[in-house]
């Protein structure tokens, strides 16, 4: 199929699910149906565990137009146990999102971090075969149901020594660095309609580390569109930090520079933390609306950036107050990272994004986009 074609396809499915926002878009309330006004879409990350309670399930319903699982499409949370899979978790996620009438995006086909541990001293023709086997059977399960899939997940680390800037991981040793794009063919053969994503983090703001973390995947990804690797989207996670600097125009010119490479931009997996900043509550959240704002306002105004997707709904269940890795606050207070308190209930940080939505300065213009490299 032509990547016209193919556009054609995700456009008209685009417009199934832009037919029920549209129903709810005359009260004017829901994120989703600000963003349609442009052009996009706008969702969350969700899990089954908390996104069949209240409030999340409200929320959802009033806002969403996107749908990621947050775990439950994870290898390792699919297959657990050698040969034994289990799609319980990741059904609930794809039938939800088509409940609410949004897109679903996959996450994640091949990533370091959800490799089944039996697989962790497996040698590299066992671990090729069941590394193959498992993006086979998720792409052919959920195929004409998956808006984009994220192919690879987090392969950069431009911090490390080698000149590559790549990470060295389970993947990078068992799959094999210059096997990347393979995982894309493998995806696009199966999947010929959904939109393939490379997705990472650590990109967005304007540190040094960030930097090369940019300077890394544009080197990449050019690689992998030279010898035609069918990669479509960048996927943007976007998990930002209210105590880094931010430039939009340092931001907008790499969006600039992933779209010279024909590459559309989704934002996967947005939240701010603020565990080093100061202040009271309201202090916290003015600043976190602020650069809600700030990134917000450069994403609309960029014609390549598609979608927005948050990581989790409210304050409450949201990764960062949760689980080992979470960076806790000096003084002992959950973050406020999402647009809704632990009650639910919309925060600055929803205003700022809200209005960022619905002034959005450039349409998402799907034309430019997914064109060159096919
Ligand atoms: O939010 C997810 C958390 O619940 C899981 O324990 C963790 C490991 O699977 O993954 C978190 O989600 C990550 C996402 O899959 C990839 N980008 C970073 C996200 C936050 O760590």
């Amino acid at each position: 199929m032509t990547m016209q074609r193919r556009e054609v396809l995700n456009w008209a499915c685009g417009a199934c699910v832009g037919a029920v926002g549209l129903a709810r878009a005359q009260d004017g309330l829901g994120l989703n149906d600000a963003a349609l006004g442009s052009g996009r879409r706008f969702g969350f990350a969700i899990d089954p565990g908390y996104a069949n309670k209240e409030p999340v399930k409200s929320l959802l319903r009033q806002h969403a137009g996107v749908i990621t699982a947050e775990n439950a499409m994870k290898w390792r949370n699919i297959e657990n146990v050698a040969g034994v899979s289990d799609y319980t978790r990741a059904d609930w996620v794809a039938d939800t999102a088509e409940r609410l009438g949004a897109a679903l995006r996959g996450h994640t086909l091949a990533w370091h971090q959800s490799t089944p541990a039996y697989l962790s001293t497996a040698t590299r023709e066992v671990f090729a075969v069941a590394q193959t086997a498992h993006l086979q059977a998720m792409t052919a399960r959920y195929r004409g149901r998956i808006h984009t899939w994220d192919v690879l997940n987090e392969v950069i680390d431009g911090d490390q020594k080698n000149k590559s800037g790549l990470r060295e991981s389970v993947l990078s040793e068992l799959w094999g660095e210059d096997r990347y794009p393979e995982l894309f063919e493998l995806a696009r053969a199966s999947d010929t309609r959904a939109k393939l994503a490379y997705n990472d983090y650590g990109m967005e703001q304007n540190e040094p580390w960030c930097e090369r973390r940019r300077t890394a995947v544009l080197r990449m990804l050019e690689q992998w569109i030279k010898r035609k690797t069918p990669v479509d989207v960048m996927g943007l996670q976007a998990h930002l930090d209210v105590s880094r600097k931010f430039s939009a125009t340092r931001l907008s010119r790499f969006f600039d520079e992933l779209r010279a490479l024909g590459l559309g931009i989704q934002i996967t997996e947005l939240d701010v933390r603020d565990a080093l900043q100061p202040g009271t509550v309201s202090d916290r959240d003015a600043a976190t609306a602020a650069l809600y704002k700030d990134f917000m306002d450069t994403c609309m105004g960029h014609a390549a950036v598609e979608m927005i997707v948050m990581w989790n709904v409210t304050d409450e269940e949201s990764w960062v107050n949760r689980g080992v890795q979470a960076p806790r606050r000096p003084d002992g207070q959950p973050m406020r990272p999402t647009l809704f308190d632990m009650q639910g209930q919309p925060k600055a940080a929803f205003a700022a994004v809200a209005g960022s939505l619905r002034q959005a300065a450039v349409p998402f213009d799907l034309k430019n986009t997914n064109t060159k490299h096919v």
